[in-house]
């Protein structure tokens, strides 16, 4: 398989063969793919008898806690002391299914200094020059299936064992929606399919992640979608506030809104999805979109945001209420894009 090129694994194993001490860093507010797929290459690397740890930015919901290798988490924001003392110290860095360096918040003002080789391993689009090697690939489906293709490439496929390949399925599972997007290439099945001959228990895993819901959470759905969503037919688009007032309202946990933007997309005539949340002093917005539409495009131009063409996020520093007027008045300039999208 060349998805990987040959010089960059190259000075892969030059690095690895002379590096020991290694961070990895996923992105903030870390999704399956940014956990799955760092976990995973903390096992791999420390069956190289390499002494790893996974710097995580900031906590991570609770559905992501069963992925093996939990035990080399340090989360940034808890253990600030710790974390700096391991990135101070590392030899190595691996940056880890982002593509610009403030993406993993704070740590990026220490690892900027540091005059360590890094590595980025990501499926973003426009991957920064923030790394001395670049493994970046938006055909991947998700990280997880480059950090596979970096292990095969070294030529260490036996050593992926069961938490490894649990850890890569889970990445796969959750960034595709269960293979409902991002998921049309035949070499994801083929990465798949070697992971199940390494004994993953695929229906287990789907309820260990998914089926891990609060009530607390399932109430908030209902609420959300019976009284909060705005379904524009004209537009093909339908949309979803939440106020911190409602948030609290539900005994919001972080993780508990994941997967509400993606509801919407199920009503038959939608193609383009939103979510506007209260958090934090500011609205963070996610979009989706089915077929052709650009969030990412339509996020970078009016919400200061970016990521991948059917699955983005951006911000607003509006009110909800002036951050929901701008976003409607903006969908007439999108009509034809959005009719057209399917
Ligand atoms: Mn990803």
């Amino acid at each position: 398989m060349k998805r990987i090129d040959t010089e960059k694994i190259g000075s892969l194993k030059q690095l690895l063969k002379n590096n020991r001490k290694i961070s990895i860093i996923p992105h903030i507010n870390p999704d399956g793919d940014a956990i799955g797929s760092s976990l995973a290459l903390a096992q791999y690397l420390t069956k190289l008898n390499k002494s790893v740890k996974v710097i995580v930015p900031n906590d991570y919901p609770d559905y992501l806690h069963w992925i093996p290798g939990q035990e080399k988490v340090v989360v940034f924001f808890k253990q600030k002391y710790t974390a700096e003392e391991l990135l101070r110290n590392a030899d190595l860095i691996f940056y880890v299914d982002f593509n610009d360096e403030h993406r993993c918040g704070e740590i990026a003002k220490i690892t900027s200094q540091l005059s360590v080789p890094k590595v980025l391993i990501d499926h973003h689009p426009n991957p920064g020059d923030f790394a001395s090697v670049v493994i970046s690939d938006t055909s991947a489906c998700a990280t997880a299936e480059l950090v596979y293709e970096v292990i095969d490439a070294l030529g260490d496929n036996e050593l992926i064992d069961l938490p490894i390949a649990e850890s890569l399925f889970a990445a796969i599972l959750t960034d595709t929606g269960s293979f409902s997007y991002n998921s049309s290439q035949p070499r994801t099945f083929e990465i798949v399919g070697d992971l199940l001959k390494r004994g993953i228990d695929k229906d287990r895993i789907y309820s260990d992640t998914f089926d891990k819901y609060s009530g607390n959470r399932m109430k908030l759905l209902g609420y959300a979608l019976s009284e909060k969503m705005v379904h524009l037919p004209e537009y093909r688009t339908a949309f979803i506030s939440l106020t911190k007032e409602e948030l609290e309202r539900y005994h919001f946990v972080p993780g508990d809104t994941e997967g509400f933007v993606n509801n919407p997309l199920a009503i038959n005539d939608v193609v383009f999805t939103a979510l506007f949340m209260e958090k934090d002093g500011r609205i963070k917005i996610s979009f989706r979109s089915k077929g052709k539409f650009a969030t990412n495009l339509f996020s970078g131009h009016h919400f200061n945001g970016g990521g991948h063409a059917n699955a983005s996020g951006g911000e607003s520093h509006l009110t909800m209420e002036e951050t929901l007027k701008k976003f409607e008045a903006l969908l007439p300039d999108y009509k034809e894009e959005l009719l057209g999208s399917m």
